[in-house]
């Protein structure tokens, strides 16, 4: 069985309604004022059952004041009923509708001239041939063109074979992508509370799950699902859905919220966009204040031109959009736009990027991507939104607020682009994805970070990995740095070691008066045996500069020639082997000694004694038990 939507078009009085009630037995217009006044105002709704087919159809209102609304409902058609009287044929409203179905990108129609009882045949054929000349050249050229009358029912059933014949050719809506539904209505009923309904654009929602509303970003569970006044479980793109709310308030909840699934979309109050300008507008200034119209919701607009002062008629350009108010929309959404006042249609286009940054408008670079994300392919595009972002690099999550794509989509389409070499996926919980460029500047910028150290501290080993992650990494998520790295270090430029990082194969290099230095020093800590002096009392013997003397020392300790056991003893490693030695000598394995044995083996003060064994302690040589310790 197929679900399409179709969406019905034309100017006022030519017969909508009328024909949605010859189709369907329903009368779309349910506003009292509608009644009243014998026109629609806002979107109605109609279930269509063809059998194979069923149809949700939302009938617009043709009067110009109500375009606003029409847009509301025309957004996720998959079918537009052009309906013409035949009285009257084409009028203004029937272009400016053609024309957004036109702009929005509506791929199927059929054209229907209505009240042909009204009319002799002869004068149905001029409307046909005038329909025929205004479809030329768009998707509605060779469209079926219907004579129906819904009074007497003539055509109705050939218009309804049209459709299911149509219909049966429409592919089914890609499952690719994640649940929207933009809401074109939101009311109460009594006993449930918040319900919304709109065209079900993406992906599919099921009873019980959570759901967030954007903008706002309010979460409410899905309470209960209704297709063509039916309860069900669970709804699919192209499907007309109303949806019982749990959790909101029906003041939270308004024409132009978009239900999603929850922590993945935020609405974006600047958008990237392809602009085509109908034949008929006036030229667009630039910066020049717009309605700009995208799925059911409105929201005012400044359209900033790139590096140009007008848009003229029928022309096509590149513009980013400044709006009002934050929407939700994705990479390759629709949209329209209508002059402020008075307001008619002046253009439409696609949504590029839903979430760039603000553009020079003299930026060459900005032309050239925009055209990637216009014309490229999926393999083209990423970069050009990894390049977008300021930190030149996105997880996979943030990629997809800007897509929409199912999570095992995007995966399999993104290991696509990083097997051609375009972009580098970096493993992490969320999966980081960096331009290849990125990583060559970061490593880069590593080597001269490290060697930069080296010059300034040319007795330290390295930089310490921490430090240098804060330095270059600081923003940046650790999994980014530690694939650099590891990177540097595979290609034998940067040697870790101790979690100190340095050029590969470069030695601390003494000068002549440090590697003099260097030797008395350590001569005094191997003469000095078990009682090494302190550091202070080091500088202060060898009359050297104290800053050298302690820059040295320092030295000795990370090359391990001395090891610091307490804040102020300090022992030359040998000396520690040989204290180590000469216990083993004295006793074996599992005895015990005391304090005093140790003095006296020694010939140690306190002062001395303590530390140390605190050291071997340390160092698993020996246990303290009670006063004593255990050689282990
Ligand atoms: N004789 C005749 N009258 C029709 C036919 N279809 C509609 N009408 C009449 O035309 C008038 C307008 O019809 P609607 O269906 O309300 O027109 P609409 O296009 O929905 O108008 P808006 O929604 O306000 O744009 C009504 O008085 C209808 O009874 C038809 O096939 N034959
Ligand atoms: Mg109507």
């Amino acid at each position: 069985m197929r679900h399409i939507v179709i969406g019905t078009a034309g100017h006022i009085d030519h017969g909508k309604s009328a024909l949605v009630k010859a189709l369907t037995g329903t009368d779309p217009d349910r506003l009292k004022e509608e009644k009243l006044r014998g026109i629609t105002i806002d979107l109605g709704f109609a279930h269509l059952d063809l059998g194979a087919v069923q149809a949700g159809i939302v009938d617009v209102p043709g009067h110009e004041r109500f375009v606003k609304n029409m847009l509301a409902g025309v957004g996720g058609i998959d079918l537009v009923l052009l309906v013409v009287a035949a009285d009257e044929s084409i009028m203004p409203q029937t272009r400016e509708h053609f024309e957004i179905c036109r702009l929005l990108g509506i791929e199927r129609g059929i054209a229907v001239i209505t009240k042909a009882d009204l009319v002799e045949p002869e004068l149905i054929e001029l409307v046909r041939e005038e329909i025929a000349a205004a479809a030329s050249g768009s998707f509605m050229e060779g469209a079926p063109i219907i004579p129906v009358s819904s009074l007497t029912g003539v055509g109705v059933e050939e218009l309804k074979t049209a459709i299911r014949d149509v219909s049966l050719r429409i592919p089914p809506r890609p499952a690719d992508r994640l649940l929207r539904l933009p809401i074109d209505r939101a009311f109460t009923v009594r006993g449930f509370g918040t319900v919304v309904t709109g065209t079900l654009t993406s992906g599919e929602v099921r009873k019980d799950e959570e759901v967030q509303l954007i903008p706002g970003g309010l979460t409410a569970r899905v309470r209960g699902i209704q297709i063509h006044g039916r309860a069900t479980d669970h709804a699919i793109a192209g499907q007309r859905t109303a949806v019982n709310l749990q959790g909101v308030d029906l003041s939270h909840v308004e024409r132009g919220h978009v239900v999603t699934v929850p922590d993945q979309f935020q609405a974006t109050q600047l958008v990237d966009v392809r602009l085509s300008m109908l034949p008929a507008a006036q030229p667009l200034r630039n910066l020049i204040k717009v309605r700009f119209h995208q799925g059911t919701s409105e929201v005012l607009a400044r359209v900033s031109l790139l590096g140009r002062d007008s848009l003229g008629k029928g022309e096509t350009d590149y513009a980013q959009m400044r709006l009002d108010a934050p929407l939700f929309c994705l990479h390759g959404d629709a949209f329209i736009i209508r002059q402020f006042s008075p307001t008619v249609t002046i253009g439409g286009g696609r949504i590029l990027h839903p979430g760039p940054a603000k553009h020079k408008a003299t930026d060459r670079q900005v032309r050239a991507d925009l055209e990637t994300l216009d014309k490229g392919s999926f393999a083209e595009k990423i970069p050009v939104f990894l390049k977008a972002h300021s930190r030149r690099m996105l997880d996979l999550r943030e990629l997809n607020t800007l897509l929409g794509l199912t999570n095992s989509v995007i995966r399999a389409q993104l290991q696509e682009v990083a097997k051609s070499g375009a972009i580098i996926i970096v493993t992490a919980p969320v999966p980081i994805l960096i331009l290849p460029g990125t990583i060559v500047n970061l490593e880069r910028e590593t080597l001269a970070l490290v060697s930069r150290f080296h010059s300034d501290n040319p007795l330290l080993k390295g930089i310490s990995r921490e430090e240098l992650r804060k330095r270059l990494f600081g923003d940046l998520p650790m999994e980014v740095f530690r694939s650099c790295l590891d990177g540097l270090v595979q290609a034998k430029k940067i040697w870790l070691q101790d979690e100190m990082a340095s050029l590969h194969g470069r030695e601390v290099q003494l000068s002549e008066v440090e590697l003099l230095l260097r030797d008395r020093i350590e001569s005094v800590f191997r003469e000095s045996g078990y009682q090494p002096p302190s550091i202070s009392e080091l500088a202060a013997s060898h009359q050297a500069d104290a800053a050298l003397v302690r820059k040295i020392y320092f030295w000795m300790l990370r090359e391990r020639i001395l090891v610091k056991i307490s804040e102020d003893l300090t022992y030359h490693r040998e000396v520690l082997e040989e204290i180590k030695h000469k216990i083993h000598a004295s006793y074996s394995p599992g005895s015990r000694f005391g304090v005093a044995e140790f003095k006296q083996l020694f010939d140690l003060t306190r002062k001395h004694a303590i530390p140390l064994l605190e050291f071997l302690d340390r160092e698993r040589f020996t246990r303290r038990q009670g006063n004593d310790r255990v050689l282990l």
